[in-house]
């Protein structure tokens, strides 16, 4: 099956997204006079993956008003939209220069690269193409954490000894049970087909529930029952659903003694042999703002219905102790037996094994880079006792909206104002790069040939066609990489040609078809028995070792933490109170846990500077009608709210579909430097840059006051 197909003018070629939503759907953009004219969701047979509303629009921000078009100088203060035109050569000898003399009067550590998800595509991957760059240029620093799931990794490491727990997506047709545990899928994806595969696991008869501090849309979609829940105290509710499987006595015993180790220790800090206290639904309940009834049922639920699936998002492992989160609910999933078979779950990051992104991508020497938490970035760009991190002398930013993404936004602006020298690849005048000195256009997903493969679902690859010539002069990180490397006579940067480097990729791993077919076809299915579990082998043959764990079995006590001596990093589960969370003693003045969800209208802040995907976004803060009251806050009202770190401003959404207690502001709309008692509504401005003891990345650890604005705009 050819794909382009010409009718009249017309021609119809197919791609797919790049974004970080993990999921990649099949789009037919139809072009006429090299000009892309409409992009419609092509149906594929047997796979169920319909594109979404931010594919489909993405002719608006290929188009987009304000999308950069060539390399930009700063003109005006940090922080303005005051930019000049330069050409890529100026471009380029003013970044060569600069790198060049901070190394030469401070060293290769005094770079600082950040690259985050921008551009997740096989060839024009963003962290690929900078890694690689920086790699070849020496000991420079850079940033550790996987700002999404650092606690599932970290988790998932210490208890399976591998990072690919999950399987494809339509195990949960076999599922008799399925608890959507802080997961949103119908908004959030993860994966193209999931949304697809629960509705049907729905309409088969599997009952839905949900544990989310809000009744959000997978829950009023999908579920039969919504528990909610505080955020962060997850791990107390698991623990004790782990207590009432002890006690009632149902839990696989078979399972634990065959497949794991270290239940014994978990068992005594349940029953209280350990330190005295029961972990009983009483003890939970009086935490997590459960009530001690829905932790049984629920608990006595998991146990007894087989196969279930405890569906655990990623959210609840973004808080202070994240990593607790999914130990935890690795726990349950092994004490119900529903690891390694149809139906079942387990909680953790990354799908399929053979097919993972890592090292599948174009190579990159060196990873002796001095590395610094994610969290940590702007104290060491402060770095005001200049004693625990080099000298930040250039801050080289790709594909990451920084300054509104990261944690404590004010810190971030400190931070960015002190910078000597900045650069940003981007597509647009982001917050951050209104802060750079050097900004530099990257090309749109449409105007470049690559391979797109999802992270999460299918599993399958798609071809990426070039549809349209470049307008303007975009080029793609790795693009603008060579040319700087080439300036800087950094040689051997990129020694291959596009179509060499793909098929480089696709050679690499055994999976792939060849460049030839995997261009000739639409869509290439991975060939794999379905579903596709991870660890069924393991089971299958539980023979001496089949874990990659130092007792080669799944560690419910874990070595790997055991051996770090931190009590913050316990070596079985463990509920441990936080800071900011819901018995912290500053809730007297900031009384309102506060999370921050991904939106239906964006990818992270992306498309928020796209107007038609504005009909999707729920841009309001959710406050529970009780806490409204209290507050004199009625629907609609415009709102501040608060803490020691910062001030932000949105309308109320005054409803009972999140609990007393909790609020909820989607992330990513973008800061804007206002004043007159203006506020941006940028929800960064309010959460803390601490990572959790393993590296989580804590955006739903955040206690805020709300008060309604004196001032009402008409
Ligand atoms: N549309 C869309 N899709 C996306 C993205 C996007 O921005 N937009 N981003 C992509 C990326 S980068 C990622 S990492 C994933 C993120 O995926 P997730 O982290 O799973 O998504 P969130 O929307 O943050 O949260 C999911 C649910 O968890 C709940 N929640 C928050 N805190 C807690 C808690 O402490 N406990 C419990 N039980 N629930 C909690 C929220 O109310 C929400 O309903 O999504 C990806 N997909
Ligand atoms: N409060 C709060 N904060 C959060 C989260 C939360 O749940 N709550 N979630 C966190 C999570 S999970 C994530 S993943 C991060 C995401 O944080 P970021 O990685 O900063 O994500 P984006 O906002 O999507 O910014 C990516 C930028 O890359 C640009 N881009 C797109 N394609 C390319 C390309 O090919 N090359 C280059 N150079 N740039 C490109 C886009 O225009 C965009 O500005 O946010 C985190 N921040
Ligand atoms: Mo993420």
């Amino acid at each position: 099956m050819g794909k382009k197909h010409a009718s009249g003018e017309k021609e119809f070629l197919t791609t797919t997204c790049s974004y970080d939503c993990g999921a990649r759907c099949l789009l037919q953009v139809s072009i006429k006079d090299n000009k892309v004219e409409r992009i419609l969701s092509k149906k594929v047979s047997n796979l169920h993956i319909t594109a979404c509303p931010k594919g489909l629009a993405q002719k608006d921000v290929l188009y987009a008003k304000d999308r950069l078009l060539q390399p930009l100088k700063r003109v005006g203060k940090r922080g303005s939209q005051d930019f000049e035109p330069i050409s890529w050569a100026e471009a380029f000898d003013r970044i060569a220069h600069k790198i060049n003399r901070a190394i030469e009067q401070y060293g290769t550590e005094s770079i600082y690269y950040l690259v985050n998800t921008g551009s997740l595509s096989l060839l024009h991957n963003s962290r690929a193409a900078t890694n690689r760059f920086f790699g070849m240029l020496g000991k420079c620093t850079t940033f550790w954490g996987n700002v999404s799931f650092e606690g599932a990794v970290q988790s998932s490491l210490a208890t399976f000894g591998t990072l690919f727990t999950g399987s494809t997506r339509d195990n949960f047709l076999h599922s008799k049970l399925i608890i959507l545990w802080g997961w949103d899928p119908n908004v959030t994806r993860f994966g193209s087909d999931t949304s697809y595969y629960l509705k049907k696991a729905k309409s088969t008869g599997a009952k839905i529930l949900c544990v989310d501090p809000r009744k959000n849309h997978s829950c009023k979609d999908l579920a039969e029952r919504w528990i909610s829940i505080k955020p962060g105290t997850d791990t107390a509710m698991l623990v004790a659903m782990a207590y009432v499987m002890v006690a009632e006595g149902l839990y696989d015993k078979e399972f634990i003694n065959k497949y794991t180790s270290g239940f014994e220790f978990f068992y005594n800090y349940l029953t209280g042999k350990e330190d005295g206290i029961i972990k009983d639904p009483n003890w939970a309940a009086g935490i997590c703002g459960a009530s001690s009834q829905d932790i049984i049922d629920i608990a006595r639920l998991y146990a007894t219905i087989k196969p279930a699936a405890l569906a655990t998002g990623w959210a609840p492992g973004r808080t202070a102790f994240g990593e607790q989160f999914h130990r935890a609910s690795s726990v349950l999933a092994a004490m119900t037996g529903n690891i390694g078979n149809k139906g079942g779950f387990v909680s953790g990051g990354t799908d399929f094994v053979d097919l993972a992104m890592i090292d599948k991508k174009i190579p990159f020497p060196g990873t002796g880079h001095h590395m610094i938490h994610k969290t940590r970035i702007y104290d060491a760009i402060i770095n005001k006792k200049a004693l625990k991190y080099p000298q930040c002398k250039v801050l080289y930013v790709v594909g990451c909206n920084l300054l509104n993404q990261y944690l404590n936004l004010n810190k971030g602006i400190e931070a960015l104002n002190q910078c000597d020298f900045t650069v940003v690849h981007d597509l647009f005048l982001t917050p951050t790069a209104r802060f750079a000195d050097i900004v530099l256009p990257v090309r749109h997903y449409l105007e470049q040939e690559d391979i797109g493969l999802p992270y999460i679902g299918g599993p399958y690859a798609i071809f990426m066609n070039k549809t349209v010539e470049p307008v303007h002069k975009a080029k793609s990180d790795l693009d603008i990489f060579t040319g700087l490397a080439e300036k800087m006579g950094l040689k051997g940067y990129n020694p291959k040609s596009n179509e060499e480097w793909m098929q480089h990729i696709l050679e690499k791993n055994p999976d792939f078809p060849n460049l030839e077919e995997l261009k000739s076809k639409d869509i290439y299915p991975f060939k794999v028995k379905r579903p596709w579990i991870a660890f069924s082998k393991n089971m299958a043959n539980p023979s001496l070792r089949p874990f990659n764990t130092p007792s080669g079995k799944i560690e419910i006590f874990s070595t790997m933490f055991a051996d770090m001596k931190d009590p913050l990093i316990p070596a079985i589960p463990r509920y441990i109170p936080s800071r900011e969370g819901p018995e912290d003693r500053s809730v007297k003045d900031y009384p309102i846990q506060l999370i921050s969800p991904h939106s239906k209208a964006r990818i992270n802040s992306q498309l928020y500077n796209i107007k038609k995907i504005k009909y999707l976004a729920d841009d309001r803060i959710w406050i529970n009608t009780a806490d409204a009251a209290k507050r004199g806050i009625e629907d609609k009202d415009s709102v501040l709210i608060f803490n020691k770190r910062g001030k932000i401003s949105a309308i109320a959404k005054v409803t009972d579909e999140i609990m007393e207690g909790v609020a909820s502001l989607d992330q990513g709309q973008w800061y804007e430097i206002l004043e007159n008692n203006e506020y941006s509504s940028s929800v960064n401005i309010l959460t803390l840059d601490e990572p959790s003891p393993a590296g989580a990345f804590p955006s739903n650890t955040c206690l805020v006051q709300i008060a309604k604005m004196k001032n009402q705009p008409m």
